[in-house]
């Protein structure tokens, strides 16, 4: 019998209210998960009070994409073998009971990864650091196709609760906006760290009324009102992104904005107070990084805390702010430059408008005074055009600015934030991003995470991942052929769980080439779509072609309001129906959408995969982690030089990669003589793609979708250029690169030491580099161990 087999059985009990027969695997997940959180409680208290004495960051983030909290906590506990065969005393699995947790899917993509992944280095790494978040009560939206159509429904991710967030009422602040004022409250989430006693904590704000009811319209029996109100608050945290295409949508979205950072500085100043008792200190105490522009409304907020309810003097207090600010740019897409009507700010709160107002004019003079031409001065200020520029703030508040790949850096200098770069070079700065090896490597792919620890002879990698480049030279036939078969029984797991949750069938004896990321026109999910049409019409030409079997592997989600991705969501199941129902090509390609595509999908997918798509157009994708994701686990990538790539294959070799497409340097040359019907006139292939798009091959419904689709590729519109993004362009590359690779699969060796190589190498793509790197040079933390 397990030591577990007794507590879990307590817990067990105590949350199904029934005897452990007739509990049900949910109550058998959260007994376990209530259990793991009973042991953690200790050390989770001791952290957060040794953190509070010294210097520490603060990581502000209206994404944190967690997914699942169980197995993480149970491995970080050294819990796993014990809580299995405590299960196993009561009949059950523990793959069964960890598949009852449902994802805490509070992000998007890459960006809310990114912080989730972070927040797992800082606990490793013992790091002084807090996430500081929103508690939505829906996550991204659960994704179904119908009829091959993206549908979206609300996905109440703890509808009862969730034994991993801990409610701390007694922590509560409040917000203060001129229509309304809540409560936030504080759900606190723990952050276990591996081989570290450490727990970190993610806080989480929810919005409550300050009354549960207004008693007075309830008694006088406006019951609607008194409902309406509290409805109103609740509205503040119901869903990430709300749809912002509206006014009403944008006002939502800057509350919610407000609303976490205001909550979560209140916090940080009473914490400081406490701890150091004088508030002028907080700067050299502080760092607080704003991931993306989404939180930067901290600044201002920060301002009025310290002028308004610390008595502090602009100067004094524009100088703790200065201190205090650090920025990450996430991309260098519009969406990056979030911009807001000063109405919106008037109308939520004149005192953080007329904080704005002080900055811009302050802003203005400093620049005028420089010399500078008035011109530049109207485009930097923050306030311009009736609008509130949310990047200029944090570039004119922020000691630091930082990218998240080198090339994206480099682009940020030289573009996008040229203008900035320029007055404050020293500003700037690059953090190329990482991944955790614990969930990506260790906790998802266990048999690669065996043959590193028997080959390494110890599994120190999985807390320096360094280390993996020692054993390179170990890599030999034996270990390669041992990478395949490990690959292989990753995909035949694969095939069960997707047999499992979807019914689909899938072949095992075939290359597994994935894309799983957003849908964007960016990523280029279309070009994809294209080559595997193509592919099918030369099947079709000649049937007996040899072709290894292949199954393209496609996760996205589309944002709801968001067009043209959802056309191409169609599209590529369009071309999932007509391939995978042909008898010519029937397993020989497969193409499967996996639906709902989230983190715990993509822990299944990512072990499983042979091949990386990762085939933005250069100088588009910021810096892409799932192209780590799947270096670590041994998959080879198709891309192109773009973002993080440009790094993987910079410790790789272009050998061991396949790279294609334009460069971004090129790119400016190569558009100015681009003419995308010439593509499709004269690249092979690539007409007879484009025609099946309109001419009944595939249906878009009669929505006139796949008519859009492509008009922006040959023609574009008054608004935009034809292939913005150069999906014709670079197919003839893509095309015969991913040719080159396919045939190239067939000697198994040596795509087991190409694969071997890229996991070898994969060690500065650890996130717990990129934490060390913040740690050091911009929030100035040191470990700090409690034991
Ligand atoms: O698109 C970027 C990715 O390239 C990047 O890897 C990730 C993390 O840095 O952030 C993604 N991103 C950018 N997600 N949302 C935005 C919008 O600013």
């Amino acid at each position: 019998m397990s030591e577990l087999t007794q507590p879990l059985g307590a817990f067990t009990r105590s949350v199904s209210g029934v005897s452990t027969s007739g509990s049900s695997l949910r109550d058998y997940w959260e007994g376990l998960s209530e259990l793991t959180m009973s042991r953690l409680a200790d050390n989770w208290e001791a952290t957060t009070k040794k953190y509070r004495e010294g210097q520490r960051a603060s990581y502000f983030s209206a994404e944190f994409l967690m997914g699942r909290a169980l197995l993480n906590n149970l491995v970080n506990l050294g819990l796993v073998d014990d809580a299995r065969k405590a299960l196993e005393d009561y009949g059950l699995n523990l793959t069964d009971v960890l598949d009852e947790e449902p994802d805490a899917a509070l992000g998007n993509g890459g960006l809310g990864r990114l912080a989730a992944c972070f927040m797992d280095s800082c606990a490793t790494l013992n790091f002084p650091v807090v996430g500081y978040g929103i508690l939505y009560r829906y996550g991204l939206f659960k994704q179904s196709f119908v009829d091959g159509f993206q549908k979206e429904e609300p996905d109440p991710w703890m509808e009862n609760g969730s034994p991993f967030v801990v409610r701390r009422d007694s922590e509560s602040k409040h917000v203060k906006f001129a229509d309304m004022d809540v409560r936030a409250v504080p759900y606190d989430m723990p952050i276990t760290g591996y081989g570290t006693a450490n727990v970190n904590t993610l806080r989480l704000w929810k919005a409550e009324p300050l009354e549960e009811f207004d008693y007075d319209a309830f008694n006088s029996q406006r019951f609607t009102d008194a409902i309406v109100e509290r409805e109103r608050v609740n509205d503040l945290c119901r869903v990430l992104y709300p749809n912002d295409t509206t006014y009403e949508g944008k006002v939502l979205r800057v509350r919610q904005q407000y609303f976490f950072c205001s909550a979560s500085l209140q916090c940080l100043i009473a914490e400081h107070k406490e701890a150091h008792g004088d508030i002028r200190s907080f700067g050299e105490y502080n760092s607080i990084q704003l991931n993306d522009t989404h939180p930067v409304l901290a600044i201002p907020e920060l301002m009025r805390l310290l002028m308004d309810e610390e008595g502090l003097g602009w100067e004094d207090a524009w100088k703790i702010v200065s201190q205090t600010f650090a920025y990450t740019n996430h991309t260098v897409l519009a969406e990056a430059l979030e911009t807001w009507e000063t109405s919106i700010f008037t109308k939520l709160f004149p005192r953080i408008y007329d904080i704005v107002v002080e900055m811009d004019r302050r802003f203005r003079a400093e620049l005028a005074e420089a010399g500078f031409h008035p011109g530049k001065i109207e485009y930097m200020a923050p306030l311009s055009g009736g609008l509130v520029h949310m990047a200029w703030i944090a570039c004119y508040a922020s000691f630091s600015i930082n990218g998240v790949a080198a090339i994206h850096s480099e682009i940020l200098k030289r573009d996008t934030l040229h203008d900035w770069y320029d007055i404050w070079p020293e500003r700037f700065n690059n953090k190329t991003n990482g991944v955790t090896p614990r969930r990506w490597l260790h906790n998802c792919n266990p048999r690669l995470a065996a043959l590193l620890t028997e080959v390494l002879g110890d599994d120190s990698w999985v807390t320096d991942l360094d280390k993996l480049a020692t054993i390179e030279e170990r890599g030999n036939a034996d270990i390669y052929r041992r990478l395949m078969e490990i690959k292989a029984e990753n995909k035949r797991d694969f095939a069960r769980w997707i047999k499992r949750r979807d019914g689909i069938d899938i072949p095992t004896d075939a290359i597994y080439d994935t894309i799983i990321k957003r849908l964007h026109e960016y990523k280029r999910q279309l070009m994809n779509a294209l080559y595997i049409l193509d592919l099918y019409f030369r099947i079709k030409d000649n049937p007996s072609m040899e072709v290894p079997p292949r199954v393209f592997i496609f996760g996205a989600k589309a944002a709801p309001g968001y067009k043209r991705a959802k056309a191409i969501i169609k599209f590529i199941n369009e071309v999932a129906k007509l391939v995978n129902n042909d008898a010519d090509t029937r397993g020989k390609i497969t193409v499967l959408f996996v639906e709902n595509y989230n983190v715990s999908p993509a822990e299944h997918i990512i072990p499983a995969t042979d091949i990386s798509e990762q085939i933005s157009l250069a100088g588009k994708e910021a810096s892409g982690t799932g192209n780590m994701k799947f270096m670590m686990n041994g998959a080879l990538t198709l891309g192109t030089m773009d973002g993080a790539t440009v790094e993987i294959v910079d410790a790789v070799g272009e050998e061991n990669a396949y790279i294609f497409g334009a460069r971004e340097e090129e790119l400016p040359e190569l558009r100015a003589h681009y003419n995308p019907r010439e593509q499709y006139e004269t690249v092979p292939g690539l007409k007879r793609v484009l025609d099946a798009l309109v001419d009944g091959t595939v249906s878009d419904g009669g929505t006139g979708e796949f008519h859009d689709l492509l008009g922006s590729l040959l023609d574009g519109s008054s608004w935009e250029t034809p292939d913005v993004y150069y999906v014709l362009g670079d197919f003839a590359d893509y095309r015969a690169t991913r040719d080159r690779m396919a045939a190239d699969y067939a000697n198994q060796e040596e795509w087991g030491r190409k694969a071997w190589i890229n996991i070898c190498r994969s060690g500065r793509f650890s996130s717990d580099r990129t934490i060390a790197d913040y740690g050091r040079d911009i929030w100035g933390v040191k470990a700090t161990p409690i034991k």
